[in-house]
């Protein structure tokens, strides 16, 4: 720089950083472009614990936990949109809102058999005015008649309450997607498990199939919205069984032509998604991602930029898959404030998959093919020591966005006039 030059711009540095990685192959604009076009689906459930909207008393059942009593919960449908308005405007890049059914806008008690159109009508009013797409969940937690589990029961009166309701959210599903003019992914997943592994383990894997393919048996537009299902390996109270588990809804979403949602926190301890996922994709179209942290178990602890997550997101991007993967964040985190715990997470989220697209990746698979593995590694660890934060800088100050040292103040600020307020 010459010495009249006394500063340089976030301007230049984005300038140097574009050189920086142009030198190693890396086409940045391009990779900003592909990070817009990619939606991130935001879990509207870390702004309320989980508990929804159908009664003031509601508690969270079903083998999840959100632990922590930070002040600031949401408790109604407005203060929800408030608190998501409030993370999306500090997390850069488009946004998806993804809905379970509790999360309906009713003026009385709605019986989850019963839900309609109508019931989700003002979240597709607020989502079109705001650009955002939704994606919905069908919800079999949280509820008297699945203490006992639900679409696996051997009670013909309690799953056929769930089919109901799975079918009725299908349609639910298809109207967001033609509301908003995106396309819903309507995502399964039933916490149906035991404490002790059952004799008849075969049974409720059947009757789940048999419930699901009820649900599923409506043809709806593909267009306008797209089932998936979740598995998952236990949960609080249900460690020793869960007849939805991997080898099942991978069978399952096979058979029938649908999508599987991973969940990171879904799995054995030592047992990766990214590890998965180029599995997955050589015989299924279209995935789902719930990223997650799980520490020791699915505690759905917010998301970091960390290993796992950076590794997901290379996966999907040097499998040129990011077409094929949707991707959801599933956590829960109540012990700190819920709106930064959105927007730390979705950062993140968005960071990892950043960093995936500025990898060279054309260079270093051709040294791989060469047998050249000492450069392959080199460069990989090289590219995590480039000027990564510059292009990230960047891509907020496009989206207007506030850049990594300057939304925490947001948060302090909405937390002071708002969220303490609610007592
Ligand atoms: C539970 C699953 C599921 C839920 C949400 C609320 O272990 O991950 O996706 O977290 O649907
Ligand atoms: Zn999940």
């Amino acid at each position: 720089m010459s010495q009249s030059s006394t500063k340089w711009t976030a301007a230049d540095a984005f300038e140097w950083a574009s050189e920086v990685y142009a030198g190693e192959g890396v086409d940045v604009a391009a990779a900003l472009e592909r990070l817009g076009e990619t939606p991130l689906s935001m879990h509207c459930w870390q702004g309320d614990d989980v508990l929804g909207f159908e009664s003031s008393d509601a508690k969270l059942t079903g083998g999840i936990q959100a632990t922590g009593s930070y002040p600031g919960r949401a408790r109604s449908v407005d203060e929800l949109r408030g608190d998501l308005d409030k993370a999306i405007s500090m997390i850069p890049g488009p946004a998806k809102v993804n809905l379970h059914t509790h999360y309906l806008d009713a003026p009385g008690p709605v019986s989850r058999d019963a839900l309609e159109t109508k019931h989700f009508e003002s979240w597709a009013d607020w989502a079109v005015e705001r650009g955002y797409g939704l994606d919905f969940n069908t919800t079999f937690f949280s509820h008297p008649l699945s203490e006992a589990g639900s679409l696996s029961s051997a009670d013909e009166g309690i799953r056929g309450f769930w089919i109901e309701h799975g079918k009725r959210c299908r349609r639910i599903a298809e109207y967001l997607g033609r509301r908003t003019g995106q396309r819903c992914l309507i995502n399964h997943w039933a916490h149906d498990g035991l404490k002790e592994t059952p004799i008849d383990t075969l049974g409720p894997r059947e009757r789940l199939a048999a419930s699901l393919d009820e649900i599923i048996k409506e043809a709806l537009d593909p267009k306008l919205m797209r089932d998936s299902v979740e598995s998952k390996l236990f949960g609080i109270g249900s460690e020793a069984y869960v007849p939805g588990s991997h080898e099942f809804y991978m069978g399952y979403a096979l058979t029938r032509g649908i999508m599987l949602t991973l969940d990171a926190g879904h799995f054995h301890p030592t047992e990766v998604v990214s590890a998965k996922l180029t599995a997955l994709l050589c015989f299924m179209p279209e995935l789902l991602l719930h990223v997650s942290r799980p520490v020791r178990w699915d505690s759905d602890h917010v998301v970091l930029l960390d290993d796992e997550t950076r590794q997901i997101m290379l996966e999907v991007v040097r499998a040129d898959a990011l077409g094929r993967v949707a991707i959801a964040m599933d956590y829960f985190d109540a012990s700190i404030n819920r709106v930064a715990a959105w927007v730390i997470g979705a950062r993140n989220t968005r960071k990892a998959l950043l960093a995936a697209l500025l990898e060279p990746v054309g260079r270093l698979k051709a040294m791989e093919a060469e047998g050249d593995g000492a450069g392959a590694l080199a460069a990989r660890q090289e590219g995590l020591t480039m000027p990564f934060g510059v292009v990230w800088d960047r891509f907020c100050e496009v989206w207007g966005a506030p850049v990594d040292r300057k939304w925490i103040g947001e948060v302090r600020r909405y937390e002071r006039e708002v969220l303490v307020k609610r007592q």
